[in-house]
């Protein structure tokens, strides 16, 4: 690496999608010295953990990738409809490689502090070693699902069988050949690894909290003519990806449900069911913000669970969903439903016994014990802020980010917090984020980044820093975004912090559409950075800029939010 006296810059922590194009824009666009720093042995962030049986992509392969460069995207050429983490891992080495990325990354690094340091505008990064590292900006690429959720269930410890959690999977193969294997969690993580573990399981048994809605990924490998239509419809694709609320290449009907006669409803359900994957949740535009709407599409999946599944009980089970579809992440899955027909797959639903204790050789429920040589964790992440708050992030005047997200996190656009000058995140709490298709929001805050940082070293600025009013009236217009759906319906849900003991219940993902943000982002940028505080050491060149403030009221309603 090349920093004198480890000093860059601009340092990035992640080298999943956020960190490498993050650096492919500082170090190749504004020619930064900059260094990534990563704490697994490889690229692919989220991807490099992800290794679980059954894992896959919920975004389709063709728009689940960089669209910054039309050379790369048509070089790289996807094998199936949806990818699995090993061909994202190969894609993202492929763009490494072509953009020469590696050399700037210390892989096997993890940052446990940052600090920055008023005296020289500097930010201060530790690693889990000790080493030190200064740099003028610090950039977060360190993605919204990769802290894993390992919940406190008394007795793990004494548990003698392997137990695994599904963020955190081991690199080499494991097999359930022949074992009695336990589940817990029916997330879209637990839906897809079912299926897989069930193959080769002796038996397989899914403890089951919450129920959940699923359509059927309908992955299948893409034909010559598809891969041939994706690279002549580059244009066309990063168009659709750039313009629609949730950052996929489908657009979402503006149809409302009522609008349509029951017959014809059916039908469209129907056709969606049959296409599969996430097109299900674009089929009308008020399915996210219209109960009675919602309920349409849920009764439909609902008997779609009680026809594949033949155990009634199980079926009523699965069936026994009490929240609108899509108001938690809608899973899409292979064969998940139809797992439960197999001879060594039990539904164990823990709203009939409840997990009292795991013990030496299994898990004791309320009503019996269930012997088990292993135990899959399919329980989820500290999601969007975990990361975060995992390192020890200081600010001005040592001002700690776990203080000033203590009561849920405060950002402005999910840029950058007030208190934590110079240090911008890429998909961070309050950005549209998770409720699109990942590369899409990642793209545009890289971008926007890029150019803030341009803009501060054109102008002789130091230190930009959002304006605590314009933090308050952003989370303010989230909170509103959230308001106007179905999704703050849910009380369970991750968005809103709520899988994990004790962390505030606030919606986090902007659910105002990626189309709006985009647009919003752009109108700072127009009105002088608005809600920026930029500042300049040299006071005869002291530039401050805090407003107009920024008008984030919803005129236009909100019908089509995110996934
Ligand atoms: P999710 O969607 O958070 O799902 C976690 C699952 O684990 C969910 O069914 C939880 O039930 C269940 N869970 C969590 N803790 C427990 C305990 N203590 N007992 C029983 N069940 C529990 O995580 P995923 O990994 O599936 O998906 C995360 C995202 O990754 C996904 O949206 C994609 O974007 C990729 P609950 O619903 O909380 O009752």
């Amino acid at each position: 690496m090349s920093g004198q006296n480890n000093s860059f810059d601009a340092i990035i922590i992640g080298a999943g999608f956020s960190g490498l194009y993050q650096l492919h824009a500082l170090r190749d666009e504004l020619k930064l010295n900059t260094l990534t720093i990563e704490s697994g042995g490889d690229l692919g962030g989220t991807w490099f953990w992800n290794r679980y049986p059954g894992a896959r992509c919920d975004s389709e392969s063709h728009s689940y990738c960089y669209m910054f460069s039309e050379e790369i995207y048509k070089e790289w050429e996807w094998s199936e409809r949806y990818p699995g983490p090993k061909e994202i891992r190969s894609y993202l080495n492929f763009v490494a490689e072509k953009l020469n990325l590696r050399r700037n990354i210390l892989f096997n690094t993890l940052v446990t502090k940052a600090r920055f340091i008023e005296s020289n505008n500097k930010w201060e990064v530790t690693t889990q070693e000790g080493d030190i590292y200064h740099a003028t900006y610090l950039i977060t690429g360190i993605g919204c699902i990769s802290s894993a959720n390992i919940p406190n269930i008394p007795g793990l410890e004494d548990f003698k069988g392997k137990w695994y959690h599904t963020g955190n999977w081991p690199h080499e193969d494991v097999s359930f050949k022949n074992k009695r294997v336990g589940q817990i969690g029916t997330g879209s993580t637990g839906i897809q690894a079912a299926p897989e573990i069930a193959e080769t399981a002796g038996h397989l048994h899914v403890f089951q909290r919450t129920p959940n809605y699923s359509v059927p990924a309908r992955n299948a490998p893409l034909s010559e003519a598809f891969k041939k239509q994706v690279h002549d419809s580059y244009e066309e694709i990063k168009k659709t990806v750039r313009s629609t609320p949730n950052g996929h290449p489908f657009k979402i009907s503006e149809k409302n449900v009522f609008e349509t006669s029951e017959e014809e409803r059916k039908k469209i359900y129907e056709e969606a069911w049959k296409k599969g994957g996430l097109q299900f949740r674009a089929t009308y535009q008020d399915l996210t913000t219209n109960k009675k709407a919602n309920d349409t599409a849920a009764d439909f999946l609902k008997d779609k669970i009680k026809t594949i599944v033949r155990d009634k009980t199980t079926a009523q089970a699965l069936a026994n969903i009490d929240y609108p579809y899509a108001g938690k992440r809608p899973p899409i899955d292979t064969n998940y439903f139809e797992t439960f027909n197999r001879e060594n797959v039990t539904l164990v639903d823990l709203k009939r016994e409840t997990i009292v204790k795991i013990t030496e050789g299994g898990i004791q429920t309320s009503a019996r014990h269930i012997p088990l040589d292993m135990i899959v964790f399919a329980t989820g992440f500290d999601a969007i802020t975990g990361k975060f708050l995992e390192m020890d992030i200081q600010g001005r005047n040592g001002l700690k980010l776990s203080e000033a997200w203590k009561e849920g996190p405060k950002t402005y656009l999910g840029l950058q917090t007030p208190g934590f000058p110079n240090m911008f995140s890429i998909t961070g709490p309050g950005s549209p984020s998770v409720l699109c298709n990942m590369p899409v929001p990642i793209e545009q805050h890289v971008e926007w980044i890029t150019d803030c940082i341009s803009h501060m070293r054109q102008e002789g600025i130091d230190t930009c820093e959002a304006s605590q009013d314009a933090a308050n009236e952003w989370v303010n217009h989230v909170n509103e975004a959230a308001n106007a759906t179905l999704l703050v319906s849910v009380p369970h849900s991750w968005y809103l912090g709520a899988n994990v003991e004790g962390k505030p219940r606030v919606f986090m993902p902007y659910a105002g559409g990626m189309t709006r943000y985009r647009a919003l982002c752009d109108d700072v940028v127009k009105n002088n950075y608005a809600g920026f505080v930029m500042l300049s050491k040299n006071s005869s060149n002291s530039i401050k800029k805090n407003g107009p403030k920024h008008n984030f009221d919803i005129t236009k309603k909100i019908t089509t939010p995110g996934i």
